[in-house]
C-alpha cells in the first residue's frame, strides 16, 4: 500500500519513519531521470517547493513529519509512536514550506497520478492536510485526473470552525467523488471547536486534538510532539484507509470509499454536521 503525503516535508531518517518512506525503485541515484518522469534522482519524492529532490529540508518541515507519523510511524518497535497503518509507504511530496501555490499543488497530484498510471504502483489515496485557497478549476482538475486513476483525496475539512457548505473551504469542499473530507474530534468523540463541519461538505470525523506524533528535533534528531488540527484528523483517515485497502485489496477508488465511510462508527455529536455522522473506524473484521 502506496500513499502520497502532499505536505511539507518529511524527515525519513526519523527513527520512527525508518522504512516507512517509499523509495523510488525506478530511480537509482545518478545524476539522470531514469524513469523519464522530468523529475532527476526523485528517489523519496519530490520537492515542488524548492523544486529539487530534497524532500526533507531543515527549516521546520514538522507539520509534514507529523503527518506521515499518524498515517504510518512503525508500531511493535518499542519507540516513539505507532501509525495507524505499519506497512504503509509513504511518497513525501512536498509543496509547503510555510506556504505553498495552487501550481506547485497542482504538479504534486500530477506527480502522483504519474507515478501510479506510469508504473502499475499499488498508490490507494493522497493525504491532504492543508487549504484556504480560493476555488481553482485547474487543482480541481488535478484531482480528477488522480481520481481517473483510482488514487483517492483525503483532506482536511479545515479549522475555521465553521459550516463548509455555505462557506467552502478547499481543496476540501472541491466536488469530486474521490475527495474524503476529514473533521475533527477530541479523545471524548466530540467535534473539536476549531473543525469546520458540514453535512454535505465534510464526510467523517477522526482524532485531530492533541495528536502526538513524529517531529523533527534540533539537530534533525528523532523527537515527538502534540499538535491540533483537522490536519491531524485527515491522516488518521488515510491510515485507516490504507489498513481497509490492504485487507481488501480488490477494493480501490470509489468502493474503497464507499466501504471506509460505511464502516466508520456512527457519532451522535458528528450526526447532522458531516455526511455520514460516523467516526474514521481502523478495526478490520
Ligand atoms: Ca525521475
Ligand atoms: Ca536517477
Ligand atoms: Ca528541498
Ligand atoms: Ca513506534
Amino acid at each position: 500500500m502506496i500513499v502520497g503525503v502532499i505536505d511539507e516535508g518529511i524527515l525519513a531518517t526519523h527513527e520512527d519513519l525508518q522504512g516507512q518512506i517509499w523509495v523510488n525503485p525506478f530511480e537509482p541515484v545518478d545524476g539522470i531521470d531514469n524513469d523519464g518522469n522530468g523529475f532527476v534522482d526523485d528517489n523519496l519524492g519530490w520537492d515542488f517547493y524548492n523544486n529539487d529532490r530534497t524532500t526533507y529540508d531543515d527549516v521546520g518541515d514538522n507539520h509534514g513529519t507529523h503527518v506521515a507519523g499518524t498515517i504510518g510511524a512503525k508500531g511493535n518497535n518499542g519507540i516513539g509512536v505507532a501509525g495507524v497503518s505499519w506497512g504503509v509507504k509513504m511518497i513525501p511530496i512536498k509543496f509547503l514550506q510555510n506556504s505553498g501555490s495552487t501550481a506547485n499543488a497542482i504538479k504534486s497530484f500530477d506527480y502522483l497520478t504519474d507515478l501510479k498510471t506510469r508504473h502499475g504502483l499499488n498508490i490507494v489515496a493522497s493525504n491532504n492536510s492543508w487549504g484556504g485557497g480560493g476555488f481553482s478549476q485547474t487543482l480541481k482538475d488535478a484531482i480528477t485526473r488522480c481520481e481517473q486513476a483510482n488514487i483517492l483525496t483525503v483532506c482536511a475539512a479545515g479549522n475555521n470552525g465553521r459550516n463548509t457548505d455555505t462557506q467552502p473551504f478547499y481543496p476540501s469542499c472541491y466536488d469530486n467523488v474521490s475527495i474524503i473530507s476529514v473533521a475533527s474530534i477530541t479523545n471524548t468523540g466530540a467535534r473539536s471547536s476549531f473543525s469546520n463541519y458540514g453535512a454535505v461538505t465534510v464526510d467523517i470525523g477522526a482524532p485531530g486534538s492533541g495528536i502526538w506524533s513524529t517531529v523533527p528535533g534540533t539537530g534533525n534528531t528523532s523527537a515527538y510532539a502534540s499538535y491540533n488540527g483537522t490536519s491531524m484528523a485527515s491522516p488518521h483517515m488515510t491510515g485507516v484507509l490504507a489498513l481497509l485497502a490492504a485487507t481488501e485489496p480488490g477494493l480501490n477508488g470509489l468502493r474503497l470509499k464507499d466501504r471506509l465511510l460505511r464502516r466508520g462508527t456512527p457519532t451522535t455529536t458528528l450526526a447532522g454536521i458531516t455526511m455520514t455522522g460516523n467516526r474514521a473506524n481502523g478495526f478490520i473484521r
